[in-house]
């Protein structure tokens, strides 16, 4: 895809509302869409499924040596995004937000490991909104009022620390636009997936049928579909069961509430 493609602006077709539209508060704008501007994603992007809209948090900074940060009060190491700049572009992304969609807003995330664990159910709410003004992090934080001053939620993607927000919101940029109604062929329907039905995935196979003297699992060539089809449950199964005794217990709990026919 050409460095141009990716539109600034969330554009605006003749017909219908805006589309979904991450809009991102960053000191790295070239790194968006970064891997969202191929495969899946990238296509979707091009097509207008979702829009992405980049802004620099520097151009927000007003005084003449362009800070964006200072040393924190109360000493310690590293620097603080200033509250100031950060409202300024905060502004100026929730009256783009206003211009694109009509809405009054659209949900304010600041991902910091800090936040709430990412996980489906979030990624589809999200999905099912207008988008989300996500600000990225560097340094060591942003000041705690500018947060509390835009009712801002904290995200993040996992129990480790990334070297600043952008990587992170690439991640739940994917994980939403992934649901978003076009999205994904019929091929690729997430009811299949991992943790949409609350357990990972069953084995997968292709040709040669035997490779290295290793066999695809007879029943897969048997063409017996309800055999293979509880096979792969079977599978699913172990392997949750094994890896993730968490999504097990919460699995076993939601099939035995549902009732038995299921
Ligand atoms: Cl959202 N940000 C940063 N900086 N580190 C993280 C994270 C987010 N999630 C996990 N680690």
């Amino acid at each position: 895809m050409s460095e141009h493609a990716a539109p600034r602006e969330a554009p605006r077709t003749a017909s219908g509302p805006a589309p979904w539209t991450a809009r991102v508060l960053t000191l790295f704008p070239e790194m968006f869409p970064g891997p969202l501007g191929l495969s899946l994603a990238g296509k979707a992007l091009e097509r207008g499924i979702w829009a992405l809209d980049v802004l620099d948090i520097r151009d927000f900074a007003r005084d003449k040596h362009r800070a964006v940060d200072d040393a924190p009060f109360g000493g310690g190491a590293g620097m603080v995004m200033r509250p100031d700049v950060l409202d300024a572009a905060l502004v100026a992304a929730k009256a783009r937000v206003a211009k694109g969609s009509g809405r009054a807003t659209a949900p304010v995330i600041y991902l910091s490991p800090r936040g709430r664990l990412l996980d489906r159910a979030l990624a589809r709410e999200l999905a099912r909104g207008p988008g989300a003004i996500l600000l990225c992090g560097r340094y060591e934080g942003v000041d705690e009022r500018v947060l509390e001053a835009h009712g801002i939620a904290e995200l993040s993607i996992g129990d480790y620390v990334l070297s600043g927000g952008e990587p992170a919101a690439l991640v739940l940029i994917d994980a939403v636009v992934r649901l978003l109604p076009g999205v994904m062929g019929n091929h690729e329907s997430p009811a299949e997936e991992s943790f949409e039905r609350g357990l990972l995935e069953y084995p997968h196979y292709t040709r040669p049928a035997e490779w290295q003297g290793r066999k695809v699992p007879e029943v897969l060539v048997s063409g017996h579909h309800e055999k293979v089809r509880k096979w792969r449950q079977a599978q699913a199964e172990r392997i949750t069961e094994q890896r993730r005794p968490d999504l097990w217990a919460r699995y076993v709990k939601d099939r035995d509430d549902e009732g038995p026919d299921r």
